[in-house]
């Protein structure tokens, strides 16, 4: 295949506020495609552009970038490392031939790699790890080498060590040629390596040499025979193994100093694969990220796999059936829109409008390419119930909100189950309060939110029977009805029937729709919190009419009276929601989840270790009301490495206490009108 030797596609990863933006504005300072380096502090980093980066100190979405060296043309996603954007980030990597996961030096935050890596593992996407902040008071980067190494593996090897640590950090030691550099402006100066780090860069090389080794007969060989390896075969093996995931390399460095950033950038120009892809082919794009600006429209930011895209295309979205026009094609620096004429396989570019076309989508200029396949996105747990501040036609609202997911996929919209509020849902609170506040600037569109209501439901514990008599006089016509009803619990789960044993036409069958009308109606609401009555039998046994007076109306009405009279003598109870949760947490919290659990009126089921190593998977069936957005609670418990799904189970007594609490409820809001 033919391969754009210059080209590479770098995303940027790592746990939350590990300095990825930082890294990348010194990245893009390096090879001067920013002519002013900004910084997070001040708002003006090229890569967290979004006012709601700006306001949050963080990323809160992925962003592109792209800087030249002499060797090579890299485009930089920057992604953001807070949890609930992972999913985002998951997407935007079906865009990147390789990662940098930038990693405080801290050996705690290890574990927060796990997901990442075993991403990244699973697609085979070469990566290396860039241990950061090492300018900082305590960091810690024996430890944190030595963390690494515990959790993924001698492939996990130190290519860099620290020249220095805190305020001593000022420069690295190539560990393959055990050359020591001092940086000074982002310009590294050789040194000589003092005699005091000889023995550490000694061991850190034979670490080096034996992993390469493992995927590398001759080089194994020499080292047995204790062969000293020429630099070029050790550098060829460094290129081959890292452009293959074999092995991990271990970077050091302060991006906020520019130290180790032109190192990492000769890692990834050398070390780092150039993507594959034929320019002559048909095209066959993906895209992987979409942005809407308020002024200039929606854009498509697309990994081409091959072909060539030029800026005026007629595309063909493959995955849709649909055909769309390109309205130009940019280079993104951050927020600024670079026009380009075309672009070719293995780059990464944004086209502008393309009605209908959403992210991992593929795109092509024929009908015939198959399509590449979707990203897949995880459930979205965190969920709120909301309302338009102001008055707003459902379809304007539906629209404003379709675009909001048309941006962030990892984001929905539902009808919630039984109670069919309306709800936005994402990964966490964070990204919840994001898009709402995106919705807020972008369409103007301020929501009211709440947590998600419960769908409480009661029901009956005895039968009674009830007669009730209707008669109403005005004027011409009056209104007469009476009738005895019957009422019976039903089992869990088997809904509200009704049936009648009329017997010499008592009531007259015209009739008995009105009355099961009107006994549907009064169960809407029952005695206990004004919640649907459920799981019960109606039996229609005796009754009166007139021929005159009565009517329809007149039954319905007696029907729904001689229910609500009925109820409050039939035992009635509040029935709460259960879901079947399955929660998978590290080891060390399990005990904290199952006390939870336990403390939150579950039933656990099952209990045993799960994949990946150091998991147990908890089973258990708890009350919908304790476990409300449980993934914020469980993430504090777990440092952000825990997760659940959920689904509704049945529908079961609620205790007196719960009971009590939702009919005080339903008296301070009476009480309030
Ligand atoms: N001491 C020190 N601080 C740094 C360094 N790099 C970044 N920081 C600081 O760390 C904080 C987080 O930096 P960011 O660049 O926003 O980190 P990030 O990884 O992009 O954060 P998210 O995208 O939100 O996950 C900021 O306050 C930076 O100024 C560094 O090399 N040394
Ligand atoms: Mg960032």
């Amino acid at each position: 295949m033919a391969q754009n030797a210059r080209i590479r596609n770098v995303a940027v990863v790592g746990p939350h506020h590990s300095g990825k933006t930082t890294l990348v504005e010194g990245l893009l300072a390096q090879c001067k495609a920013i002519s002013r380096r900004g910084s997070v502090a001040d708002g003006t980093t090229t890569t967290d552009f979004e006012p709601e980066c700006i306001d949050r100190g963080q990323s809160t979405c992925v962003s592109f970038a792209h800087a030249s060296t002499e060797h090579v043309d890299v485009t930089f996603i920057d992604c953001p490392g807070f949890v609930d954007f992972f999913e985002e980030t998951k997407i935007a990597l079906l865009g990147a031939d390789a990662a940098v996961i930038v990693i405080e030096a801290d050996p705690t935050r290890v574990r927060q790699t796990r997901g990442l890596v075993d991403f990244l593992d699973a697609r085979k996407m070469p990566h290396c790890f860039f241990v950061n902040k090492l300018d900082r008071q305590g960091s810690d980067f024996r430890g944190t080498l030595a963390a690494l190494v515990d959790a993924y593996g001698t492939r996990v090897v130190a290519e860099h060590l620290p020249l220095g640590e805190a305020e001593n950090f000022r420069g690295y030691i190539d560990v393959p040629e055990q050359h020591a550099y001092v940086v000074e402006n982002g310009i590294p100066k050789e040194i000589s390596l003092g005699p005091e780090m000889e023995g550490t860069v000694q061991e850190a090389r034979t670490k080096l040499l034996e992993a390469l080794g493992d995927f590398d007969d001759h080089l194994l060989e020499e080292l047995l025979e204790g062969v000293e390896p020429p630099i070029e075969e050790v550098r060829n093996d460094l290129r081959e193994e890292t452009s293959h995931d074999l092995i991990v390399p271990v970077l050091v460095g302060a991006g906020i100093g520019d130290i180790g950033v032109s190192a990492l950038l000769d890692v990834i120009e050398q070390q780092f694969p150039a993507p594959e892809g034929d320019p002559a082919a048909p095209l066959r794009a993906q895209v992987i990220k979409t942005s809407i600006h308020p002024q200039s429209g929606k854009i498509s930011i697309v990994r081409i796999h091959d072909g060539t895209l030029t800026a005026d295309a007629s595309l063909v979205d493959t995955t849709r059936n649909l055909k769309a026009r390109a309205a130009g094609l940019f280079k993104l620096q951050g927020k600024k829109q670079e026009p380009i004429g075309s672009a070719v396989a293995g780059e990464i570019a944004a086209i502008g409008r393309l009605e209908g076309v959403l992210t991992g989508d593929t795109l092509s200029t024929a009908a015939t390419v198959e399509p590449l396949p979707a990203p897949a996105v995880a459930e979205p747990l965190y969920a709120v119930a909301i309302r338009p501040k102001e008055r707003l036609d459902e379809a304007k609202l539906s629209q404003m909100l379709t675009r909001l997911c048309e941006e962030d996929p990892t984001l929905a919209v539902s009808r919630a189950e039984f109670t069919n509020e309306l709800q936005l849902l994402g990964a966490g609170e964070t990204h919840v309060s994001m898009a709402t506040s995106r919705l807020s600037r972008k369409y103007h569109l301020a929501l009211e939110t709440s947590t998600p209501s419960i769908a409480y439901r009661e029901t009956i514990t005895q039968p009674t029977e009830q007669r009730s008599r209707y008669k109403h006089q005005t004027g011409g016509h009056g209104q007469f009805a009476d009738v005895l009803l019957r009422i019976e619990p039903r089992e869990r789960g088997h809904g509200v029937t009704f049936s009648e044993e009329i017997v010499g036409g008592v009531v007259p069958r015209t009739f008995f729709p009105a009355v099961e009308k009107g006994v549907r109606e009064a169960l809407l609401h029952g005695p206990v919190a004004k919640f649907e009555v459920v799981d019960l039998h109606v039996t229609l046994i005796d009754g009166q009419y007139h021929d005159v007076d009565s009517s329809e109306a007149s039954f319905k009405t007696a029907a729904s009276m001689a229910i609500r009279e009925a109820l409050p003598k039939c035992g009635p109870v509040l029935l709460e929601p259960l879901i079947h949760a399955e929660v998978v947490a590290p080891d060390d919290s399990a005990s904290t989840i199952l006390g939870t659990i336990t403390s939150k009126r579950g039933h656990v089921l099952s209990f045993e270790p799960t994949e990946p190593r150091g998991f147990q998977k908890v089973v258990a069936v708890v009350p919908q009301s304790e476990l409300t957005n449980y993934i914020t609670d469980l993430r504090t418990a777990t440092q952000g490495l825990g997760t659940y799904s959920w689904r509704h189970e049945r529908f079961e007594t609620a205790p007196p206490k719960v009971a009590q609490t939702m009919r005080d409820a339903v008296a301070s809001t009476a009480a309030a009108h």
